[in-house]
């Protein structure tokens, strides 16, 4: 028997309307232009094995991954500032049979060599979209790249239930529907701005508009003209936070917006009171990762709750795990225990890493409750209070999670370089900056801060880059040689 077909992910593009669909920079769409455009490219690649997405911050990456989502052909967004070995490693793992991108976008030579199917805003007929063939609710809808704590990163493979699962939760938690209108600038290559800040939208019969990048001038004007939603990391809120007080506009905009979301990372007390004393909104937060999509949420309207991530979302179970296998059962705001989740929302597994994705869950994949690494507390009313990570060498740096072996590995093979350490330190503004702790091979000639720094955007990506070089003679090791990054001088 034929596997069931999946309910479709975007029920306002089976019979579009005028109703507007999705603005970024000079480029706005409606649901009818929308079906048109991604439908027409939808048949172009039916059938086809993978496709990479050159995700750019534009409108033509969202009708890509529409399309290859209305074909059931899996997508894999690339950030387009990925260096050469991040993007090797990519393209290497996820083997894509094609790679769409916009027609103006100049594509660096490994993805040159693949067959390029350019995006188009206009469509040809209406109705062209074909059935997913063969797509169930557990094909691959999208394969999303993220760092792990040592070797490059791993592919998280999300279903088409389990994104259509997370968004509905979302969209009941916070009463999100048609009438809402996100703006947001988030990059485009992971789940918050394209799952949650793209895909949301777009499967709520809603509109979104991307500011192709983020400022505060960006988010002034589109929720002063209509927008009711916002979404950001921590690093944006605080910017947002630093310039409301000589920014009455935004002041104005901030304070009419029906919700304000903040995620991917933790958002400091005193950011949440700065904006909640600025506007009187209290931006709410939820917790998630790329493996599990949404997890918790505060809850709009509640008790003002910051430095939590509210409870979980419906459908979702979240358990905290002591360090002796034992399951948390109070709620004393103290104890601490990993967060494990069990639901429709988690991944279907890494990409090539059945070692890996069995690792994950907690004593394997058949027990069904993954392992997150946060470690939480929770609060009186099942309130989840993050308090930390099991791995410190996992950094979040701007939202971004990234992997301290990945850039040690990158730094080590700089000719200029003999050992080295990479850590994360707290940072006001991006909430931990990446520290790089080098011994030169030459002492008299060590090489610059900004060498090392363009290296590493140069191979991984820009974000990844040290902010910081600490030079030092040698790395403090124990009698096995293992860096003791404890014993690291503070800077
Ligand atoms: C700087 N640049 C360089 C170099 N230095 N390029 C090449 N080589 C260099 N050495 C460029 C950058 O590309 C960028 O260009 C500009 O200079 C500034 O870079 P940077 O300093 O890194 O940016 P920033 O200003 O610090 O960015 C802050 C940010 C960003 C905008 C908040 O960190 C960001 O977008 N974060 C979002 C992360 C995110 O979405 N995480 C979701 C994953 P240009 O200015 O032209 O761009 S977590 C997730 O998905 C889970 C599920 C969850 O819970 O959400
Ligand atoms: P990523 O793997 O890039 O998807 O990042 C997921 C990680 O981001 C989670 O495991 C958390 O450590 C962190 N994270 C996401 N949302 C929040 C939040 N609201 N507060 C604190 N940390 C968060």
């Amino acid at each position: 028997m034929d596997a069931p077909l999946s309910p479709p992910l975007f029920p306002a593009l089976a019979a579009p309307t005028g109703r507007p669909a999705l603005r970024c920079g000079p480029d706005a769409l409606s649901y009818e232009e929308l079906a048109r455009a991604a439908g027409a490219l939808a048949a172009r690649i039916a059938g086809s094995g993978r496709v990479a997405v050159w995700a750019a911050p534009t409108a033509r990456t969202a009708v890509a991954v529409v399309a290859a989502l209305l074909a059931g052909v899996p997508a894999v967004p690339l950030n387009p500032r990925s260096g050469e070995r991040e993007l090797a490693h990519i393209l290497g793992d996820s083997a894509p049979e094609l790679v769409l991108a916009g027609p103006a976008e100049e594509l660096p030579a490994p993805l040159a060599a693949l067959p390029r199917v350019d995006v188009e805003l206009e469509g040809a007929e209406a109705g062209a979209v074909p059935p997913p063939a063969g797509a169930g609710p557990e094909s691959t809808a999208l394969i999303v790249y993220t760092s792990g704590t040592t070797g490059p990163p791993k592919g998280v493979l999300l279903s088409r239930r389990a994104v259509a699962a997370s968004l509905d939760a979302l969209a009941e938690a916070w009463a999100w529907t048609a009438d809402d209108v996100l703006v947001h600038g988030l990059p485009l290559f992971h789940v918050h701005g394209l799952v949650l800040g793209i895909l949301g939208p777009l499967r709520r019969g809603g509109e979104v508009r991307h500011l192709g990048g983020f400022s505060a001038e960006g988010v002034t004007r589109e929720l002063a003209s209509g927008g009711t939603m916002l979404f950001g990391v921590p690093t944006m809120y605080h910017r947002l936070a630093d310039a409301l007080p000589g920014d009455p506009a935004l002041v104005e905009a901030l304070s009419g917006a029906r919700l304000l979301v903040s995620g991917s990372a933790a958002l400091p007390v005193r950011d949440h009171e700065r904006i909640a004393a600025a506007t009187g909104r209290t931006v709410v937060e939820r917790y998630g990762m790329s493996e599990t999509l949404m997890n918790t949420s505060v809850r709009p309207g509640g008790p003002p709750r910051p430095g939590t991530v509210g409870t979980p979302l419906p459908g979702v179970e979240v358990r905290l795990v002591e360090e002796d296998g034992s399951v948390l059962g109070g709620s004393d705001g103290e104890t601490v225990g990993e967060v494990q989740v069990r639901g429709p929302n988690l991944f279907s597994g890494y990409l090539n890493r059945p070692d890996a994705t069995e690792a994950a869950f907690d004593g394997g994949v058949a027990g069904g409750w993954f392992r997150t690494g946060d470690m939480a507390v929770r609060e009186a009313g099942g309130t989840i209070r993050l308090v930390g990570r099991k791995a410190t060498d996992l950094i979040k740096s701007g939202g971004y999670k990234i992997g301290a072996g990945e850039i040690e590995n990158a730094l080590l093979d700089h000719p200029g370089v003999r050992e080295a350490a990479v850590t994360g330190e707290p940072d006001p503004d991006l909430g931990e900056r990446i520290v790089a702790w080098v011994v030169p091979a030459d002492p008299a000639d060590p090489p610059a801060d900004a060498e090392l720094a363009d290296h590493v955007a140069r191979l991984l990506a820009p974000h990844k880059r040290p902010r910081v070089v600490r030079l030092l003679d040698s790395l403090p090791r124990n009698d096995l040689g293992k860096v003791l990054k404890k014993r690291l001088p503070r800077g």
